[in-house]
């Protein structure tokens, strides 16, 4: 790979003395895994940062979203969308569950509330909604209709980290929020994620703590039939040293997305995300949506042209979990016509800490050179 290769992102790293600093008292305790000290710590502090009365940490965001299905107890259907990544939709398949498949917005791409209400059958029993690329759901109107209807809401928060809505943590809403700290994302744990609920939710607490260890309640008993998904301890010390630079690296994506806006607002036939109110972001992504028709050129274009110039955006996300080949045709994609529209469409552009502004204008040139 040469060196002037720009991917999609990168991820964030602390020093790496402090994160040897971090691990070296590992080497006194041997103590690798199975909710450590460093664990320990981690969920307190991100139990602060997220202002969320509960956060437990998990080996990845899958096993959260899997797990809390699990946790809860769902059957039958489960109202969710289909422009997110494989994990929204397999988390609810592998529990035996079927998804039942609800339109987005056209301006966040967060799930259209105007039309989960015609999805409710009496089988339903959950609504799955997803904060994409950091962009804040509907939470109230989400709320609204899970009393109505007594469904459980559980958030892919996947993407939204750090992410407050009206001065509150993203994680407060819902029954159970699940957040992912892969590699990729504005927080890392190198691979973890975690699920954060209110104290109202005590028994999921308790049911998700069994399910990321065997079942195992005490020395001698077992008595539910539970996974792994425990959170080791390296993973709990990147979180730590990557926790107490996360305002620095916010900082500097705000930076960034803020130089992408200027050079890439009010192009015909390329929209970018609508700037959501009362919403504090953690500029994720950064995704734009080519119209061919006004822009003269279509979304594989773009992508081809910059890769040309090592420039590797990526299309988050297409295809739409609905039309994955796994399902063999089991849902009806014309169902959701404004995911598939905007899925066709969009194009996410790198945006990293590390990258330089002076890329952020570059890689903007590019996409605007293919405009006819
Ligand atoms: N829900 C939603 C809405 C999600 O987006 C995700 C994950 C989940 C649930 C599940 O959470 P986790 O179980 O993953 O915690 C990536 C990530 O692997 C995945 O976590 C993420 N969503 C998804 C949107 O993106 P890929 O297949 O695009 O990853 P990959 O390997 O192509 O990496 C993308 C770029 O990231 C690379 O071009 C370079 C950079 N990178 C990658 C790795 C692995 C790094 O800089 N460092 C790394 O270690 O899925």
């Amino acid at each position: 790979m040469e060196d002037n290769t720009i991917l999609v992102t990168k991820s964030s790293l602390p020093n790496l003395e402090e994160y040897i600093e971090e691990i070296r008292d590992i080497w006194t305790s041997h103590w690798l895994t199975n909710m450590g000290e460093k664990h320990r710590t981690l969920q307190s502090m991100l139990q602060n940062y997220l202002q969320v009365d509960n956060v437990d940490l998990l080996t990845n965001g899958h096993m959260a979203l899997e797990l809390s299905i699990q946790a809860l107890n769902l059957q039958g259907e489960i109202i969710t969308t289909p422009f997110t990544f494989a994990s929204t939709t397999h988390a609810i398949v592998r529990n035996g569950l079927t998804p039942v498949f609800c339109d987005i917005n056209p301006d966040d791409f967060t799930i259209d509330v105007d039309k989960i209400e015609a999805l409710i059958t009496d089988k339903t029993s959950a609504i799955l909604p997803v904060h994409v690329y950091g962009n804040v759901c509907d939470v109230d109107k989400i709320q609204d209709i899970a009393s109505k209807y007594g469904l459980k809401v559980i958030y892919d928060a996947a993407h939204a980290f750090g992410v407050k809505y009206k001065n509150k943590g993203i994680g407060t809403f819902g029954d159970v929020s699940c957040f992912s700290f892969h590699a990729t994302k504005v927080f890392n744990t190198i691979e973890g994620g975690a699920v954060c609920f209110g104290d109202r939710n005590k028994d999921f607490g308790l049911n998700i703590y069994r399910l990321k260890n065997f079942g195992i309640r005490g020395p001698e008993i077992v008595d539910s039939v539970g996974a792994n998904a425990k959170m080791n301890e390296f993973c709990a010390a990147m979180g730590i040293c990557n926790l107490k630079r996360i305002n620095i690296c916010f900082k500097r994506r705000k930076q960034l997305v803020d130089e992408y806006r200027k050079c890439l607002s009010n192009i015909d036939g390329m929209n970018l995300n609508k700037i959501q109110g009362d919403v504090e972001q953690n500029y994720a992504y950064f995704p734009i949506v080519i119209d061919e028709k006004q822009f003269g050129a279509t979304r594989n274009e773009v992508l081809a042209k910059l890769a040309e110039h090592n420039i590797f955006a990526r299309k988050y996300f297409y295809p739409l979990t609905n039309t994955f080949d796994a399902f063999h045709g089991q849902f009806n994609v014309d169902k959701t016509p404004v995911a598939l529209h905007i899925s066709k469409r969009v194009l996410t552009l790198p945006l990293y800490e590390e990258l330089c502004i002076s890329d952020v204008y570059r890689i903007s040139d590019i996409v605007l050179s293919c405009k006819k």
